[in-house]
């Protein structure tokens, strides 16, 4: 170490030391050197989902927990033993200054069985703002041949994603609009449709909805 270096030291020494003490004044004020925690690690600063899921019992549409990383989480729309599944349309009502709708995914709905591609998929969350309208169903052909689906157990019909927009006490209306902030409520018109030709007849299910926290 040559003499310039070693100087350096001693002034970083120094400087180490009326930091030290600077530290221990504030400590013995009770403040704190920084005010805002979590400046140095942004990925902890923003509000976390945290997703409450619905009941899948038998007979019901339910909404379960997918993956969720940060603001975003996805739910998985699930049937829960339901004889001659076809299809469904329903929509989830979101507040839209707290929850906003990102996409859909049907890689891994059950109405893919039996490797039938006449499909129907799609969600629509800007026709109505704050509802996200989804239809998902096997589409007949000419022939009526394509079967509907015995759903036996719990399976994913589509799963849906969202983020939220900001911290969010899922019970609470802080806008005053009529909605609870993180409510992802099933509304009508929803139904679900056995494989009847022409017309299919309407299978009576419970719609089970979960609710969003954001911390
Ligand atoms: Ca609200």
């Amino acid at each position: 170490m040559n003499r310039t270096a070693t100087a350096r030291t001693e002034r970083k020494g120094d400087r180490m030391g009326r930091w030290i003490l600077a530290a221990v004044a504030m400590l013995a004020l009770g403040t704190t050197a920084c005010g805002g925690g979590d400046d140095d690690n942004p990925a902890q600063s923003g509000p976390v989902a945290s997703f409450t899921p619905g009941t899948a019992s038998s007979g019901s549409i339910a909404q379960l927990a997918g993956s969720s990383s940060g603001t975003t989480f996805t739910i998985k729309i699930s049937a829960t033993d339901i004889a001659d599944f076809f299809g469904a349309a329903f929509r989830i009502r979101v507040d839209p200054d707290f929850v906003a709708y990102q996409g859909l995914s049907s890689t891994g709905s059950f109405l893919r069985d039996g490797g039938v591609t006449n499909l129907d998929f799609r969600a629509d969350a800007t026709t109505v703002p704050g509802q996200v309208i989804v239809n998902a169903t096997r589409v007949q052909n000419s022939g009526g041949t394509i079967p509907g689906v015995n759903v036996v157990g719990t399976r994913e019909l589509v799963s849906l994603t969202f983020r939220i927009r900001t911290f969010i006490n899922p019970t609470a209306d802080a806008n005053s609009n009529g909605i609870p902030d993180g409510s992802l409520d099933f509304i009508d018109p929803r139904e679900v449709c056995d494989s009847d030709q022409p017309v299919c007849t309407p299978i009576t299910v419970t719609w089970s909805a979960g609710s969003v926290r954001g911390s």
